[in-house]
Formats: C-alpha cells, structure tokens, sequence
C-alpha cells in the first residue's frame, strides 16, 4: 500500500509542495493508530489525549536526566563529516532550509501517531559539511546514557527528502519531553531510532 505524504518547504517566500511515496509505512504504524483530531476518537488511550504537543512521551527528559542540557543557551548541534565540524546554535537551524513533514511515531510498545514535524533535512545539513550525500550517518544524543542514546542510519535515509532534524511538532516548539532543541524524525523507521534531544550528527564510513 502506498501513501501520500504532502512536504512543503519554505525559505525567503518560496514554497514549494511535492508528493513522495511513502511505500512501506503502512506495515511500520500497524498496531495501534490514531490521528491528531484525538478529541473526536473516543477510543484515543489516555497517554495521547494527555501528551504534550498530542504525541504520547516515550522517555522524559526528567528520566534522562537532560533537561539542563537541553536548556543551555550554549547548545549547539555539532554537524561534522571529516575533518570539518559545524557548531549550529538553534537559531542557525532555524535560518536554514526548512522542510515541513508529516511522519508517524512509531513505538515498538505498539503505538503509532501521525505529527507534523519542521525542520532541516539531513542531507542539507550533510551537504553543508561537504560530505557525499551517499553517506552514512550517526545521530548522538545529549543523554548520558541509555539503550536509544545513538542511532545510525544508511544514506537511503539521508538522501530521503523527508529525513529531518526536526525542530517544530504539531505547529510549536518541539516540548522538551519530545526531543528539545532538535530530535530526529525519519520516515519508514521505528521509534526507537528517532534519537531526541541531538547533540551531534556525523558522517561516518
Ligand atoms: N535520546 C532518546 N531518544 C529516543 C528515545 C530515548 O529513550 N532516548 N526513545 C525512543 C523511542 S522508543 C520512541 S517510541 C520515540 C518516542 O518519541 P516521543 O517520546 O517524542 O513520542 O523516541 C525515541 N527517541
Ligand atoms: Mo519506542
């Protein structure tokens, strides 16, 4: 089965809308799912109508010990593809390109919501370093420590317009619990990979 999924990117007044086939996700968001209008789905559990930014919390920053972090006006998000590194404060993020999506989450504890992600793709963060878009690509996160703390993925998730560093959820600032100041979001992938609260993303082998 194959999707829609309308991706809208804007910089100085330019926008532009393509259609990309999402071939796949289908079989990813089986289990439970559920749309945003959870307010008209009585059958919407209790984690989603009470979540912040109506996406259900996976791990808290409470729990991983991230919030002072994620707070620090010092953050910045290391972007580096050999010898070159990019230390790009949010306020960089969000000068750049930005791409608006709309992607599940997709746990593996067997819930799935549909959101709407803005933010910079990957491959033009990637691009900016230099690096070959057939690259792979590791993402850290500022967690100290925990099983979802690195996730890698192949350059068929880099080159993929709709792989972002996300920035903005549901039309707001990503809340801290969602991955504050910049989580992953990627299509056809399972929740545990899409790393919250970033610190570095690298190009590697
Ligand atoms: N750094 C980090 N990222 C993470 C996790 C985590 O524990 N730590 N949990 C993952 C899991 S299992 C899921 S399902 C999603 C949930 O994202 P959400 O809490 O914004 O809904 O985040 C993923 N990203
Ligand atoms: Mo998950």
């Amino acid at each position: 089965m194959t999707k829609q999924n309308k991706i809208t990117t804007s910089r100085r007044g330019f926008i532009a809308t393509v259609g990309v086939a999402t071939a796949g996700l289908t079989a990813l968001t089986a289990g439970q799912s559920f749309g945003l209008l959870h307010g008209s789905n009585l059958f919407a559990p209790r984690t989603q109508r009470d979540s912040p930014q109506q996406v259900p919390v996976n791990r808290t920053a409470a729990a991983a010990a991230v919030a002072d972090a994620a707070n620090d006006p010092a953050w910045r998000l290391q972007v580096t593809a050999g010898a070159t590194t990019l230390a790009l404060s949010r306020a960089d993020l969000g000068d750049l390109l930005q791409t608006s999506v709309t992607l599940p989450i997709a746990c593996v504890e067997g819930w799935s919501v549909s959101a709407h992600w803005v933010g910079v793709r990957v491959r033009d963060l990637m691009a900016l370093t230099g690096a070959p878009p057939q690259t792979r690509v590791r993402f850290t996160s500022l967690e100290p420590q925990g099983v979802y703390r690195v996730t890698e993925m192949g350059p068929e998730f880099v080159t993929n317009e709709t792989t972002l560093v996300a920035l903005r959820l549901n039309g707001e600032t990503l809340s801290l619990d969602h991955g504050y100041p910049a989580r992953l979001i990627a299509p056809n992938r399972p929740g545990v990979l899409q790393t919250k609260w970033l610190s570095s993303v690298e190009a590697i082998a």
